[in-house]
């Protein structure tokens, strides 16, 4: 989710590489090369949408881009590497960001145990760097991500999968960890719009994994799209970019006309792309 996708403004594009350095010392922070290696080059790549989000989300609400914030953007980024670390190994995957998978390359045991370091890592820095509550928060979302993918796991091969369960899945597996990071936001930019910015997360979470799944549809896996049809997604997506916008903060700034556009933004560029 580059610039070229969707809008932002200069301060996040200077802010990224401090998120990218935090993701770095965090990752390499292991008595063990090769469990720095392997977690290195997992998070050397992606697209940050969750950093943008969460970036945004703070200056919006009127916060600064400090020590709290990006470590909450390098914080949920670890997390949501370790889940694809742990995803990859379930599905055997063996590419992932352009390089081999850990599974791949480095046998079952040590993904998994990768991927564990990775949660440790973000909830030790998340309590040194943020607070007791924002780790708190951070294991909420975790114990989301585990259930989310345990009902994928369950049903992703059952023809009769009714949608809403497809959907609170999604919810769970993906939505949460967008949810958590505009909630971080408020909660470094004491923002007392909690309730708002969760909402704003888990719309546009929920939107980001429908574009995902409508980007993938030919692989015929009982997902969302594939259950209900790709015009009626589409139109649910664009209640979704409604739905966030709606919920941001009465903020009158940059940040927050962005955060309004951004959905709306992502599902426009996706939709160029499947029409
Ligand atoms: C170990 C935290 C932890 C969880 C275990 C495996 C698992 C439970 C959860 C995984 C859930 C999952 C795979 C959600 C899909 C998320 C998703 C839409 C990934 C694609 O995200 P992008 O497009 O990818 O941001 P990049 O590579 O750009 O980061």
């Amino acid at each position: 989710m580059s610039a070229t996708v969707v809008p932002t403004l200069p301060m996040i594009a200077e802010a990224l590489p401090r998120v990218d350095a935090q993701i770095r010392e965090l990752v390499t922070s292991s008595t063990l090369p090769k469990v720095n290696d392997a977690s290195s080059r997992i998070t050397a790549s992606g697209k940050r949408p969750r950093s943008i989000v969460i970036l945004t989300s703070t200056l919006a609400l009127g916060g600064s881009l400090d020590k709290r914030v990006i470590t909450s953007a390098a914080c949920v980024e670890v997390l949501h590497a370790g889940s694809l670390v742990h995803d990859d190994l379930m599905d055997n995957a063996t590419e992932r960001r352009g390089v081999p998978t850990i599974n791949a390359a480095w046998g079952l045991g040590p993904a998994v145990l990768v991927g564990d370091f990775m949660l440790a890592k973000a909830s030790q820095a998340a309590l040194r760097d943020i607070s007791a509550t924002a780790a708190g928060h951070i294991a909420a979302a975790v114990a989301e991500l585990v259930e989310g993918q345990f009902m994928e796991v369950l049903d992703l091969q059952d023809r009769s999968r009714p949608p809403d369960r497809a959907l609170k899945s999604i919810d769970l597996k993906t939505a949460a960890l967008f949810r958590l990071g505009c909630v971080l936001a408020d909660h470094c930019a004491d923002g007392a719009e909690e309730q708002r910015m969760a909402e704003y997360g888990t719309a546009f979470g929920l939107l980001f994994q429908l574009v995902d799944d409508l980007l993938d549809l030919a692989e015929g896996v009982y997902s969302y799209p594939y259950l209900t049809g790709k015009d009626h997604t589409v139109e649910y997506c664009t209640e979704l970019a409604a739905r966030a916008a709606a919920a941001v903060p009465d903020r009158d700034n940059d940040a927050a006309a962005i955060l309004r556009e951004l959905p709306a933004a992502y599902l426009n560029w996706a939709t160029s792309l499947i029409a």
